[in-house]
């Protein structure tokens, strides 16, 4: 069997706890391998890793850095349909969305070794004569992350590109579901020539690893992305040492339909955003907001499209819907599903566990619509994180967007109508990090900021160039090279 050790300063080492843990296919149940659990001293081992070689990497030359990234960049190309294949057997996703996931990370490395010719800071004009001044950017330190099983190569390489390039030091603890693409990802960093000690992966729990993480006084900033529940207390945990803290966390996305849209491209957007993934995005649509006049025509046209949607392994081509992550995920859902018929709400197709096709060794779920949804059932309001979507009737437009705004969550939403100016109040007013014009909830691109208003973070952004915010600090410079003491405010008034 496969055994996955932790990476620290350079070297693949298993943990002293001598535990390991199994990593399963979630479409077959096979097991695929082994990972060792890690312990609070394999973490602070690995802390002490990274604060040697912070040293000396915050001082190489940004484009120096850089070039290890496009040299990432070219790894992951390489390898992309191998890493995507790996991805698919632990985690789920089909396979051609599996491709776009490395994609994403590749597009990320690139993206990100271009930063090392920037990190932009500002030149201005001092208020005093034979003064210059300046402001740039230096690393925070070492970093710390928690990343998810659901997009488990482009999370982190929106954390550690721009961390790296802006020369902080890592520690990160990859989800338990999906250790072997970590492992992978982090083999990328070591071929690419990446100094020991700056990438250091450490397995394990986020009750023992995790916790261990966000307590360590040596790490000076957590990024993570995951739950609402985790990411308080995590919040809660780093906030009393006065640690940076970037969270990422639920979505309660919807899609709304005006009564002017073209019908068929909002079907395939729904599609696409809700059952893609099998759900299981931050970003996935789980609520359809529509006009009255044209819910029986949508609905219609869904259930027509879903009938259609072959469940399977994502590893086979033709199949549209992958597993859902594990046992307990599945149940979740399915506790969600009566919740929902107990509110109330209209079961249109799904809402049970698929045990039959030879899928009963896997975790799938068929594909769920509900209708006649009330803004306020729990169905509505709370994430699922399952291919499961309600059907919520609205009378116009602004009763569409006070029902988007109306949960605790911001991170994406998404309008169809043809009608420009409709279009641009809902830019407006749609209160969410990301919103769609004519496109579902999902899709976002690395080189825009990734994240949500409210309950979804605490106001940073993953990727874009607002990541960069995150792993560094500002430093403002004065050089007066008047020769005399110059005190500003009082001598240039
Ligand atoms: C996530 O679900 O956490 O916009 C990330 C998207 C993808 C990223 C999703 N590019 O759906």
């Amino acid at each position: 069997m496969k055994r996955y050790l932790n990476y620290i300063n350079g070297e693949w080492v298993e943990s002293a706890s001598g535990r390991f843990a199994v990593n399963t296919n979630p479409a077959t149940g096979e097991v695929l391998g082994e990972v060792t659990q890690s312990t609070r001293e394999d973490v602070d081992r690995a802390v002490q890793a990274a604060k040697q070689a912070q040293k000396s990497w915050r001082l190489v030359p940004a484009p120096e850095r850089a070039e290890i990234l496009y040299k990432v960049g070219e790894l992951l190309k390489e390898r992309k349909e191998e890493l995507a294949q790996i991805l698919t057997q632990e985690m789920g996703k089909v396979i051609e969305e599996a491709r776009g996931e490395v994609q994403e990370a590749i597009d990320m490395a690139y993206y990100m070794a271009g930063e090392g010719r920037r990190l932009f800071g500002d030149t201005v004009p001092s208020e005093l004569r034979n003064k210059f001044a300046m402001s740039v950017r230096v690393p925070v330190g070492i970093a710390g992350f928690i990343t998810p099983w659901n997009f488990p190569i482009a999370i982190i390489s929106w954390k550690s590109l721009p961390a790296l390039v802006s020369g902080n030091a890592i520690v990160w603890k990859p989800a338990s579901e999906t250790p072997f693409i970590a492992a992978e990802f982090v083999r990328i960093y070591e071929q690419a020539g990446l100094p020991k000690g700056l990438m250091n992966l450490v397995y394990g729990s986020g009750s023992v690893v995790g916790n261990a993480i966000v307590d360590h006084p040596e790490i000076d900033l957590i990024s993570f992305t995951g739950s609402n529940e985790v990411g308080r207390q995590i919040n809660e945990r780093a906030g009393g040492m006065l640690k940076r803290t970037s969270l990422e966390m639920g979505g309660k996305n919807a899609v709304t339909v005006l009564e002017d849209a073209d019908l068929d491209l909002a079907v395939n957007g729904i599609i696409w955003s809700a059952y893609g993934t099998s759900g299981q995005r931050c970003t996935a649509c789980s609520r359809i907001i529509v006009h009255e006049a044209v819910k029986d025509e949508l609905e219609r046209r869904l259930l027509e499209r879903i009938a259609q949607l072959k469940l399977g392994n994502g590893l086979d081509e033709s199949v549209d819907v992958g597993p859902v992550i594990n046992r307990s995920s599945l149940e979740k859902i399915d506790e969600y599903v009566k919740i929902g018929l107990d509110e109330g709400a209209k079961l249109l197709c799904g809402g049970r566990i698929v045990t039959e096709d030879g899928l009963e060794k896997g975790n799938f779920y068929a594909p769920t619509l509900f209708t006649d949804v009330k803004p306020d059932m729990r169905i509505a309001r709370e994430e699922i994180f399952g291919p499961v979507a309600s059907i919520i009737p609205v009378k116009s437009l602004e009763e569409a967007i006070e029902v988007n705004n109306s949960v605790e969550f911001g991170l994406s939403s998404s309008i169809f109508t043809r009608d420009i100016n409709r279009a641009f109040q809902a830019m407006q007013d749609l209160d969410t990090g990301i919103v769609y014009v004519n496109a579902g909830t999902t899709g976002a691109e690395i080189h825009l900021p990734f994240g949500g208003t409210k309950g979804t973070g605490n106001g940073h952004r993953d990727s874009g160039v607002a990541a960069l915010d995150v792993y560094t600090e500002w430093k403002s410079i004065y050089v007066d090279y008047s020769g005399k003491l110059q005190r500003a405010q009082i001598d240039n008034y």
